[in-house]
C-alpha cells in the first residue's frame, strides 16, 4: 500500500517532544521555495529527490503558506461532508500533489554533529528528502514531525524536498468544519542539537492554594540545572522537587517566572506558570477556585493566506479575546501553532487544546465505518494524542486536554483518554462525542438549549457518571450571521449552577477569503459540494473587525457588573480570581445624550464573588431625559490594553423625559390641486399616503413586516426554519388595500388591511396623522386579523426618503445594532453616524443595523435639511441605500449597490435573533406574535442650518 493511503501514521520521525528554542543553533528554512503542483501523484515528476534535478521552470512559493491562495488549485469548504468517496482508507487519484524544493546553505558557523529538521505542520500527508535522502512521511497536518539530518547535511548546496499531497488516508481523521487547503502551512526550521543538551523537557510546576507555596519540578534528562532568578533559585538540580512560596498562574494574573534549564552543553529559556488544576465537587477547579469560561473556539484563519498565520496575527486574537473579556480559548479543531500558546501563556487566557482529530462524515452514514472504532485507524489516533501531549506540556496556559471534535465514539477514543491519563494525570480529558462521559472528565455538549442546560445545572440527569461531572458548552451561541441571541439567558444559567461552568461561542472568526471586493465562502470558487456560508458564523469578520455579536459577548460576559438604583451602585465582581483593585470607577450624567458633569467614584477593592454598593454622587437636576454611566476601567495599562480600558459598565435613568408641552391647535386637512395637505405633508388622495414632507419627496411611511431574513432565521436547528414558515406566508409580499381615506376635519385617516396574496389572514392598519404646527404625529393601530400561522419578523413602517439625507444622529440606544435578544451592549446616549456606516458588513448579507430605543432620530443633507422623527415613547430604526428585498438578494457585500433612495425601517418591535443556525431558536419572551399594537410616531421636517 503506498504511504498516501496508509492509514498508520507517518514514518521515519522523531518521538515526538516539547516545542521550544534553546541557545542552540536554529536555521529557520521559510522563506522562497520552488514549487510545482501536479494533478495526481502519478503525474509528479521522477527524480525530485535528487541534487541535480532542475527546478529552475518552476514556480516560487512562499513557506509557510497553502497553495490553494497562491494561484495553484482552488480552496473548497465543505463542514461535515468528506469531499471524496468516504472509501477509507483510499482517496482520489486525482490526488493534487505539490513538490516543494529549497536549497540552502549552513551558515559558517553552524556545528557539526546532529540537528533536527522540524516541521509545524504539513498538509496533510509529506514525504521529505534532504540530499537525495529519504526521511520519511509525516501525517497529523497541524502536528509536528521532526527527523534526525546530522549526518544528511552539508555546509553549502543542501537540496531540501518535500512532496506533498492534499488528500491522503489521514484526510478521514482531518475532516474539520473549515476550507481544505494544503501545504506546508506552518514553519521549517533546522535545529542543531548539541552533543548533551536538553533533548526534551516538562516543567510541572504546580500550585498549592492552601499554604500558597509552588512547587517545580522538572522531568528532563538527567544533567539539566534550573535557575529561576526572580525566586533566588541557582542550579537547581531540574528534577528535584522544589517548594517555595510564589504567585501562581491564572488567565486573569498570568505570572510567569523566567527562569532556564541548562546543561554544559545548552540552555533553553522557559516561562513557568504555577497552578494546579483539579476536579472537586463537581467543578472544574484552578488553584482551588471554581472557573467560568468565558471562551471562544479558534480556528486558525487569515482572510488573505488561510491556516498560515503570521505571530502578527495571533497576537491581534488575544488581544481582541482579552479586550472583549474572553477568558478562555477552545483550540478547535486542532493544536494551533505553538506560538499561539505561547501568548496564552503570557497574555493569560484558559486553554482546552484539541487534538487534531475529526471523523465527522461518517456522521450522515451513521457512522459505518467511524475511525474512531476500527482497530486499522488505532495507531494513527494514539499517535496524535501524544504530539499533542509532548509539544504543548509545558504550557500552564492549557488546563485540559480534548481528544478531537465530531468523531463518533469508540475504542480508539477511549485508547487515547487512557494514553493522556497515565502520561499527564495533571489536566483533564475533555471529548464532547463520549455522551455517556465513560472516558472524559467534564460532561461537555454542544450547542444545549437553556432547558438542557437548566436540567444539567438541577443534576436531573438521568446518569449518573455524567450528573457529578463539570459541565461545559464546548460549543454554543452560533455566531453565523446577525446573532447569536439569547446569550444572557445562558450566562443566567452558567450563574446560577455551580456545575455549569461557561463555554465556548462557536467561533472566533469567519473564514472568509479575501476575493476581489468580498470576502468568498463555499462554493464561490466552484466547488461539486460545499457547505455555502456555514463557514461565516465567526464574532469577528474575516479581517477581525469585530462584529455586533462580539461586542454583545464582550458585555454579557464582563467581570466587573454595575447595576444602579436609586439606592446606590452595586459593583460585583464577577472575576474567578482577582478583586477590583486595577480598576477605576468613573461616572458621567448625560442630558439627552449630552455630558452634563462627570467624577470618579470610590469603590473599594472588590473581593471576587463579592460586591459592594457605594451611595450615589450628587447629582444636579436636568430638564431632559438623563442617564448616570458608571464604568469600570483598567486604572493603568496591561499588556493587552490600555489604561481606561473599559471593563464593565451599567446605567441608570436619572429623570425621565418631561411632560410634553401642550400641544399648538390642530391644523386642517385640505384638499388642492389632486392632493390633500395637512401641515408640512402632501398625501395622495386615493391612497392616503405620504408623499412629500416639508417639501422632500418620501415614500410611505407604510406597514411592513418583512425583514430580510438572517443565517439564524433560515436555520434549520430548531425545528422549522422561521424563514420558511414567513415566506410561505407571503409576508415578503404584503399587498395594502385601503379600506377608506377619511380626510374630513383635523385628522387624516386611512384605514387598511394590509395582507399576503393568497391567504386569508391579515393585519387592519389604521393610520391616524394629526398635524400640530411643523409637526406631523402618526399613530398606527395594527390588529390582526384571522388566524396567524407564523410570528412577524418585525412590525413597523418602511418610509423612502432622499439619498440625500445621509447622515444619522439619534438619542436611544447604541451606538451598535440591537435586537430584542442581543442588545446588553447597547447603552442609552446620543449617535451619529452616517447612513453608509449604519450598515453592518455581514460577509453573508442579511438584516442588520437596527437602532433600538431610540427617542428621537434625525437624518440630514450636508445643508441641514431633512427629518427629525420622534417616538413616542420609542421606536427602532435602520436607515439604508437599498431596499429589504435587496438585502435577501444579495450573496456577497459587493453585490449591494445604493440605490438613489434612504430607506427607512420605522418599527415598533422585532422578533429575536436566537440561534438556529446551529442551536435553540428565539426563546419564547423574543418571539413577536402578531397581536393588537398602537405605536405612535412624530415627523418634523428640518430647515437648513441657520447660517
Ligand atoms: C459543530 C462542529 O463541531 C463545529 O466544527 C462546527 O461545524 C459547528 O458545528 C457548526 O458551525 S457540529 C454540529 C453538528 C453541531
Amino acid at each position: 500500500m503506498s504511504y498516501v493511503e496508509d492509514p498508520a501514521p507517518g514514518h521515519g520521525s522523531l518521538p515526538p517532544r516539547a516545542a521550544f528554542v534553546s541557545d542552540a543553533p536554529a536555521l529557520s528554512l521559510n522563506g522562497t521555495w520552488r514549487f510545482r503542483l501536479s494533478p495526481a501523484v502519478a503525474a509528479a515528476p521522477a527524480g525530485v529527490e535528487r541534487d541535480d534535478f532542475d527546478d529552475s521552470a518552476w514556480d516560487e512559493l512562499p513557506v509557510p503558506s497553502m497553495w490553494q491562495l497562491h494561484g495553484h488549485g482552488r480552496p473548497a469548504y465543505t463542514n461535515v461532508q468528506y469531499p471524496f468517496p468516504v472509501d477509507p482508507p483510499h482517496v482520489p487519484s486525482g490526488n493534487p500533489t505539490g513538490d516543494h524544493r529549497l536549497r540552502f546553505d549552513l551558515p559558517a558557523d553552524w556545528p557539526a554533529g546532529p540537528a533536527v529538521l522540524r516541521f509545524d505542520g504539513i498538509d496533510s500527508c509529506g514525504r521529505i528528502w534532504l540530499n537525495g535522502t529519504e526521511l520519511g512521511v509525516t501525517k497529523g497536518s497541524r502536528l509536528p514531525s521532526e527527523f534526525e539530518v546530522g549526518p544528511l547535511l552539508r555546509p553549502h548546496g543542501n537540496v531540501l524536498v518535500v512532496r506533498v499531497h492534499q488528500w491522503s488516508a489521514a484526510s478521514y481523521l482531518e475532516d474539520q468544519d473549515m476550507w481544505w487547503l494544503s501545504g506546508i502551512f506552518r514553519s521549517v526550521t533546522l535545529l542543531a542539537r548539541p552533543d548533551g543538551g536538553i533533548g526534551d523537557y516538562w516543567v510541572r510546576a504546580d500550585y498549592d492554594h492552601t499554604t500558597g507555596q509552588g512547587t517545580v519540578r522538572v522531568e528532563t534528562g538527567p544533567d539539566v540545572v534550573l535557575d529561576l532568578p526572580e525566586l533566588g533559585v541557582t542550579a537547581h538540580p531540574a528534577g528535584v522537587p522544589l517548594t517555595l512560596p510564589v504567585e501562581p498562574w491564572s488567565a486573569e494574573s498570568p505570572r510567569l517566572y523566567e527562569g532556564t534549564l541548562s546543561t554544559a552543553a545548552e540552555r533553553v529559556p522557559v516561562r513557568i506558570g504555577f497552578r494546579t488544576v483539579s476536579i472537586e465537587d463537581g467543578q472544574l477547579k484552578v488553584n482551588g477556585r471554581p472557573l467560568l469560561l468565558r471562551g471562544v473556539n479558534r480556528h486558525e484563519h487569515d482572510p488573505h493566506t488561510g491556516r498560515a498565520v503570521s505571530r502578527e496575527t495571533m497576537l491581534a486574537d488575544v488581544l481582541l479575546m482579552k479586550r472583549h473579556n474572553v477568558n478562555a480559548v477552545r483550540t478547535s479543531h486542532y493544536p494551533p501553532d505553538p506560538a499561539f500558546l505561547e501568548l496564552c501563556d503570557e497574555y493569560g487566557l484558559w486553554v482546552i487544546d484539541e487534538c487534531d482529530l475529526e471523523t465527522h462524515g461518517f456522521g450522515p452514514l451513521e457512522w459505518a465505518g467511524n475511525p474512531s472504532s476500527e482497530p486499522m485507524w488505532l495507531e494513527a489516533y494514539l499517535d496524535r494524542i501524544r504530539r499533542t501531549v509532548e509539544r504543548d506540556k509545558n504550557r500552564p496556559s492549557v488546563i485540559l486536554w480534548s481528544l478531537g471534535n465530531e468523531s463518533h465514539t469508540g475504542e480508539n477514543l477511549a485508547r487515547m483518554a487512557e494514553w493522556v491519563r497515565h502520561r499527564d494525570p495533571t489536566r483533564p480529558v475533555h471529548y464532547e462525542g463520549d455522551h455517556e462521559c465513560s472516558y472524559v472528565d467534564i460532561h461537555s455538549r454542544m450547542y444545549a438549549t437553556h432547558e438542557d442546560v437548566e436540567r444539567i445545572g438541577r443534576r436531573e440527569d438521568d446518569n449518573s457518571r455524567r450528573r457529578d461531572l463539570p459541565f461545559i458548552q464546548c460549543e454554543y451561541g452560533h455566531a453565523m450571521g446577525n446573532g447569536p441571541g439569547g446569550l444572557l439567558e445562558y450566562r443566567e444559567l452558567f450563574e446560577r449552577y455551580p456545575n455549569c461552568q461557561g463555554g465556548f461561542i462557536w467561533e472566533w472568526i469567519d473564514h472568509g477569503l479575501a476575493d476581489g471586493g468580498h470576502f468568498a465562502y463555499g462554493g464561490d470558487f466552484g466547488e461539486t459540494i460545499h457547505d455555502g456560508n456555514f463557514v461565516i458564523d465567526g464574532l469577528v469578520f474575516p479581517d477581525r473587525t469585530p462584529s455586533p455579536g462580539l461586542v454583545e459577548y464582550a458585555k454579557i460576559i464582563e467581570p466587573v457588573r454595575i447595576a444602579a438604583d436609586a439606592s446606590g451602585i452595586r459593583v460585583s465582581n464577577h472575576y474567578d480570581f482577582v478583586d477590583t483593585a486595577h480598576l477605576k470607577f468613573g461616572w458621567v450624567l448625560e442630558e439627552e445624550g449630552i455630558a452634563v458633569v462627570q467624577g470618579v467614584l470610590d469603590v473599594p477593592a472588590v473581593q471576587s464573588g463579592q460586591s459592594t454598593v457605594v451611595p450615589l454622587p450628587s447629582l444636579p437636576s436636568t430638564a431632559g431625559e438623563s442617564w448616570l454611566t458608571v464604568s469600570a476601567s483598567l486604572a493603568s495599562a496591561t499588556p493587552w490594553a490600555p489604561a481606561g480600558h473599559v471593563v464593565g459598565w451599567g446605567q441608570l435613568p436619572v429623570s425621565a423625559a418631561p411632560e410634553a408641552a401642550p400641544l399648538p391647535p390642530r391644523g386642517p386637512v385640505f384638499r388642492t390641486g389632486g392632493k390633500l395637505l395637512l401641515g408640512a405633508g402632501e398625501f395622495d388622495p386615493l391612497t392616503g399616503t405620504l408623499t412629500t414632507l416639508g417639501g422632500h419627496p418620501v415614500e410611505g411611511p407604510r406597514l411592513d413586516v418583512w425583514r430580510a431574513t438572517t443565517d439564524n432565521d433560515r436555520g434549520e436547528f430548531a425545528g422549522r426554519p422561521e424563514a420558511d414558515q414567513w415566506r410561505e406566508a407571503g409576508l415578503h409580499r404584503l399587498q395594502h388595500r385601503v379600506i377608506t381615506v377619511d380626510a374630513d376635519g383635523e385628522e387624516l385617516v386611512v384605514r387598511t388591511r394590509v395582507a399576503p396574496p393568497a391567504q386569508p389572514f391579515g393585519l387592519f392598519a389604521d393610520y391616524t396623522w394629526t398635524a400640530f404646527a411643523d409637526r406631523l404625529r402618526l399613530r398606527l393601530e395594527v390588529t390582526p386579523d384571522g388566524s396567524w400561522p407564523c410570528t412577524l419578523p418585525r412590525l413597523g413602517l418602511t418610509m423612502a426618503v432622499p439619498g440625500t439625507l445621509g447622515s444619522a444622529e439619534w438619542f436611544g440606544g447604541g451606538p451598535g445594532e440591537a435586537y430584542p435578544d442581543s442588545r446588553q451592549s447597547v447603552r442609552i446616549g446620543r449617535f451619529s453616524s452616517s447612513v453608509d456606516a449604519l450598515q453592518t458588513p455581514y460577509v453573508f448579507p442579511q438584516e442588520n443595523g437596527n437602532r433600538t430605543a431610540v427617542r428621537w432620530a434625525r437624518l440630514t443633507a450636508p445643508d441641514g435639511t431633512g427629518l427629525h422623527i420622534a417616538g413616542e415613547p420609542q421606536f427602532d430604526f435602520t436607515a439604508r441605500r437599498w431596499t429589504a428585498a435587496d438585502l435577501e438578494a444579495a450573496r456577497h457585500t459587493d453585490d449591494l449597490v445604493p440605490g438613489e433612495l434612504v430607506h427607512l425601517t420605522l418599527d415598533v418591535a422585532h422578533h429575536g435573533l436566537g440561534s438556529a443556525s446551529c442551536g435553540p431558536g428565539v426563546l419564547p419572551q423574543y418571539r413577536l406574535l402578531p397581536q393588537k399594537t398602537a405605536f405612535t410616531l412624530w415627523f418634523r421636517p428640518l430647515p437648513a442650518d441657520a447660517d
